[in-house]
């Protein structure tokens, strides 16, 4: 009963919001690099302010980030201790081709992540790796416009072919995008788009969007060539969609608002655009050039398993009056549910409808590859914090994930939470919005140590893990 033997345990990250390091190693420029902490950073990851280069007016978290690209193998090792048996990361781009448009790639990048790999087989954890996450070199940006522009496909393979024939055998799991979606609501940090005035947004973001699908399912063929072995997953940011109330006109909206969402995942799991994203993007005249050959390349290679991030529900309305704005996403607020310090929907059992939503849509196997809180900390002078409200809202939602998997029968191959160790916020660009087990000595301007401690919910996952799941209290 319960999680099935062998079910992966362990946490995530993305390269830009840990490693650091960014000009070191022959590492070129990428666009996460650029966003800068505070308020101007939603104009910059939305593709609304153009801003291709460090100024001396704002501080850019990505370039220290929590250093780890220093300090891998004493991160791993407290992975290890926890129990950890998979570790999901992202490649930086940029570490393997410094503008993204060379022919060969850089050894000493190359180099990097195969010695992050082997350690973390020594600690016998499994490597998820995300080949993109927020994550495209500012000289493709700034030569080709990102991912608007179809050479984008043929640098991306490049960079697949030579990541899977390097690691064949040492990584197995590979997501292609992360959070694919995003580029409806963040289209500079993912897909590197940057609007020109006068432009139309929709069009661009959705030539984009069939890029990366096309790039995708390139990846997928790639990756089952070099190894069969290789199991390619898509990435959702997933949230079940409510309608604020039960007027047809809600329940609509709410269905529509999910389907924009769920337009790139059917496109990467099923194989093909479906009937109602055809009409949507044709009646808003912003249907993608499409080339001969691309929707065989859809068709015959979707991904082995479908992965997600989970933070909270969506809610919908059709009334003006109930609009606010909700991380990324807008929509309405859910009367019934709490909210974070940044504002977020707590909801567990919204967990498990998302679950069990996305399994009844593509009846693959899932993957649970983000979910987590970010919240203040306050540690005491040995770095330790008592963080019962994180052990308490994971435990809510692993327990609705055990329920999923038990009672409801969803194969769930694995749950990797966000942010093990604190990092760098990709919607703030915060290190004071924290989601670790470990804590981090750093603060929105970089002061700090650096220092690691274990806070409280460290042995706590540590237990869960070692009961496979069983003991959450
Ligand atoms: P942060 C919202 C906004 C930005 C990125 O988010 C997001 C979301 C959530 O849907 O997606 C993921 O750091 C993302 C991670 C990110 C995490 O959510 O803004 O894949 O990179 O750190 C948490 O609190």
């Amino acid at each position: 009963m319960g999680f099935p033997e062998g079910f992966l345990w362990g946490g995530a990250t993305a390269a830009n919001q840990c490693e650091g390091g960014f000009d070191e190693g022959g590492r070129g420029l990428a666009n996460v690099d650029v966003a800068p902490v505070g308020p101007d950073r939603a104009a910059v990851v939305t593709g609304e302010r153009k801003m291709f280069a460090f100024d001396d007016e704002h501080f850019y978290p990505a370039k220290g980030a929590i250093d780890m690209y220093h300090r891998y193998r004493e991160d791993i090792a407290l992975f290890a201790e926890m129990g950890f048996t998979c570790y999901r990361l992202s490649i930086a781009w940029t570490r393997i081709f410094p503008n993204g448009d060379e022919l060969e790639p850089n050894e000493e990048g190359l180099a990097y992540y195969e010695d992050l790999f082997r350690c973390c087989r020594e600690h016998n954890i499994e490597p998820l790796v995300t080949i993109t996450h927020f994550d495209c070199p500012m000289h493709l940006i700034e030569e080709y416009g990102g991912w608007r522009n179809r050479k984008m496909i043929e640098f991306y393979e490049r960079l697949c072919r030579v990541l899977f024939t390097r690691y064949k055998g040492l990584v197995r799991y590979w997501l292609t995008f992360n959070e694919i979606n995003m580029i409806l609501h963040a289209p500079f940090m993912g897909a590197g788009i940057c609007f020109e005035p006068g432009e139309d947004h929709d069009a661009i973001k959705y030539q984009a969007a069939h890029h990366e699908l096309v790039a995708s399912a390139l990846a997928t063929k790639i990756a089952h060539e070099v190894d069969p072995e290789n199991k390619v997953g898509c990435m959702l940011a997933s949230g079940s969609v409510y309608p604020r109330t039960c007027s047809p006109d809600d329940v609509w909206a709410a269905m529509e608002y999910a389907r924009e969402n769920y337009f790139f995942i059917d496109v990467q799991a099923r194989g093909a655009y479906p009937p109602y994203a055809l009409k949507r993007l044709e009646r808003k005249g912003v249907m993608p050039k499409m080339e001969r050959g691309d929707e065989e390349i859809l068709a015959a290679h979707t991904v082995d398993f479908v992965s997600f991030s989970y933070y909270n529900t969506r809610c919908v309305s059709t009334d003006p009056a109930e609009q606010v704005e909700g991380n990324l996403f807008m929509g309405a607020r859910n009367p019934y549910l709490e909210e974070t310090q940044w504002g977020w929907p707590i909801d567990p059992k919204g967990f498990r409808t998302t679950i069990n939503e996305i399994y009844d849509r593509y009846q693959k196997p899932l993957f649970v590859v983000e979910n987590g809180l970010g919240a203040v900390d306050e540690p005491d002078e040995n770095g330790y914090v008592e963080d019962d409200y994180r052990i308490d809202y994971l435990r809510a939602h692993i327990e609705q994930m055990r329920l999923a998997v038990e009672e409801d029968g969803v194969p769930l191959m694995g749950y990797t939470m966000w942010g093990p160790i604190d990092l760098v916020s990709a919607g703030t660009g915060e290190m004071k919005k924290r989601y670790g087990f470990i804590y981090v000595d750093r603060d929105n301007l970089g002061n700090g140590t650096l220092a690691r401690s274990r806070k409280k919910s460290f042995a706590w996952y540590k237990k869960v893990i070692a009961s496979n799941g069983e003991d959450l209290a």
